[in-house]
């Protein structure tokens, strides 16, 4: 039997902080139960906790353990449970100076473990993550089959240069990229989440506190990988290519049902990049919890793709307890709509599957990208007139933001757009869609901040009167929950408009 252990590293920012909320690592847990269903030892160690930042030297800002807490965790854990590999995740590229931070305190505590590195920043840059020496070796992709390979090969004290899906450092200190690894052809295969493994009411108790949750305690489930379309500012290709594998309808409900039973959840985060591209698949998740009577709510923050939706999906997630959904439209744009190639998305469609949900009672939310690096004033400007003229309760505007390992990285650079980066330790990477960090061709980053203050200014005025509309509040007021998330919405609403005015 091998020992790995998980790390989620602290998160790191360049240039300023802003509150953050600690999720449940899902790649740890997953990667964790396979291990496990293996025979492996395998321990998940949470170093970000949601501790406030601090400064941390040379413009960075850090939240969760300091490095000195990581070192004294990390060398009072049982000696029995010396790690073979040390595992940690880097999903963000703005908050990766982080990882390195991180790797560099595992050497200190254990010189000769071997440090690997995965997540979707670290299969998008991991040349440049190599660059850090306290790195041996980074994976690229899907991570379960990869790390179980390293984790045996290194307690066996075998080579682990040439294992599909990782990127090493060859005898000369030259970076080897090895083949990648197909993917894992049922996610069903796959065992249920190490949730036992952390405390799980540290992540609901997160939930009471920062967001507004209709039926708090609530859990993230993610029911899919990946994503067919090819939008050029997604970064998620560089860890599942253009791949699309969904997990079946009933062992989603059982993995709901279950979190029910076990921590008492009364709702559900689907985390999903595309959780209703199959319209059968989702019709069968939500009859499927109807008829199990789970009584839950549940909504889509990370955004469903509008175009899959049609009448009866629509009513059949309202009926099954959706309160929320949200849209990435994206644009309002039609020639920035073929820029990112997002075609699948008609204008008039959307307005019709808007009006839809707010009439099955789900509130409605949409995100917006402004400031592509060729927008026009003009373009930018439909795009925020589009929203206002919405039938959208909510709209999150975002700042246009090139992420390594997409089309839009490669843009900014050809065009000579993007500012220079810092190396790959401090990478000064401060870009987080609210924060604008690069100049277009027809805005000044100033510019396109104002602007985006400006169209969240002028989506909330336009709201007022759809909020007062009696009508439109009572069709979405079906007992306490609605009646407690309304005002919880109204307060925030309150407070924004207060930023916003
Ligand atoms: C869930 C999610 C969130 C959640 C929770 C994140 C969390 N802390 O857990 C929320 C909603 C909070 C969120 C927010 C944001 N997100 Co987000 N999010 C995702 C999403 C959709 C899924 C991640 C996930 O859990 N996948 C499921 C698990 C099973 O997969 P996984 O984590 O990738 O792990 C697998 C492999 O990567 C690998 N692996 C991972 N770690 C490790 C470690 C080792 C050692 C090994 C061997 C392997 C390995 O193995 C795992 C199993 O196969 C991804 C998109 C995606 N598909 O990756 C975007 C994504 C990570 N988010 C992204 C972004 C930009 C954001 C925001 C900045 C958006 C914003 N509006 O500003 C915010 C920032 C939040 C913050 N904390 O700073 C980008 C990141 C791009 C980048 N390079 O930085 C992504 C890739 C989306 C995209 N479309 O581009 N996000
Ligand atoms: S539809 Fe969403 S998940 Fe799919 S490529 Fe576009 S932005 Fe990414």
């Amino acid at each position: 039997m091998a020992f790995a252990l998980l790390v989620n590293p602290p998160y790191t920012l360049y240039g300023g902080a802003w509150d953050i909320q600690a999720d449940e690592p899902l790649g740890l847990l997953s990667l964790a139960a396979f291990l496990r269903q293996r025979g492996h030892g395998v321990r998940i160690f949470d170093a970000l906790r949601n501790i406030p930042y601090v400064e941390c030297g040379h413009g960075f800002f850090k939240s969760g353990l300091s490095d000195e807490a990581l070192r004294q965790e990390l060398s009072a854990l049982p000696a029995a449970e010396r790690p073979d590999v040390v595992g940690i995740t880097s999903m963000f590229t703005m908050h990766a100076r982080g990882v390195h931070d991180a790797a560099a305190v595992v050497k200190q505590v254990w010189p000769g473990v071997l440090v690997t590195v995965g997540g979707s920043h670290a299969s998008a840059l991991p040349e440049w993550i190599m660059a850090d020496k306290n790195i041996d070796l980074v994976v690229v992709g899907e991570g379960e089959e990869t790390l179980l390979e390293i984790l045996e090969r290194r307690a066996a004290g075998r080579p682990i240069n040439d294992i599909a899906g990782t990127v090493v450092r060859g005898p000369d200190g030259q970076i080897i990229r090895n083949p990648e690894r197909p993917f894992i052809a049922d996610l069903d295969s796959l065992p249920e989440m190490a949730r036992d493994m952390l405390d799980m009411s540290v992540y609901m108790n997160e939930v009471y506190r920062n967001r507004v949750a209709m039926a708090p305690p609530r859990l993230n489930v993610i029911t899919s990988r990946g994503c067919p379309c090819r939008c050029v500012f997604c970064s998620i290709h560089s860890i599942w290519r253009n791949s699309y594998r969904a997990r079946g309808a009933l062992a989603v409900v059982d993995e709901i049902e279950k979190l029910v039973k076990t921590y008492g959840i009364r709702e559900i985060t689907f985390l999903d990049d595309n959780l209703t591209l199959k319209h059968d698949r989702m019709m069968e998740i939500c009859n499927e919890l109807i008829r199990r009577r789970l009584d839950l709510h549940w909504c889509t923050p990370n955004g469903v793709a509008i175009w899959t939706l049609d009448d009866e999906l629509v009513d059949k997630m309202a009926a099954s307890g959706c309160y929320k959904v949200t849209f990435g439209i994206d644009t309002g744009c039609p020639r920035t709509q073929q820029f990112i190639n997002k075609t699948q998305i008609k204008l008039d469609q959307c307005d019709h599957v808007i009006r839809r949900c707010n009439r099955a009672g789900m509130w409605t939310h949409a995100s917006f990208i402004l400031g592509f690096p060729f927008e026009t004033k003009a373009e930018v400007e439909q795009t925020i007139q589009y929203a206002v003229d919405s039938d959208l309760d909510f709209a999150a505007f975002f700042v246009a933001t090139p992420f390594p390992g997409t089309p839009l990285f490669d843009i900014y650079r050809q065009e000579g757009l993007m500012p220079d980066l810092g190396d790959s330790i401090e990478l000064k990477f401060y870009g987080h869609q609210s924060a604008v960090f690069c100049d277009t061709k027809h805005f000044k980053k100033a510019e396109l901040q104002a602007v985006l203050h400006q169209a969240h200014s002028r989506f909330y005025r336009s709201r007022v009167r759809k909020f007062l509309n009696p009508m439109r509040s009572l069709r979405r007021i079906k007992g306490w929950p609605e009646l407690r998330y309304f005002w919880k919405l109204y307060q925030l609403y309150r407070a924004e408009y207060g930023k916003i005015s």
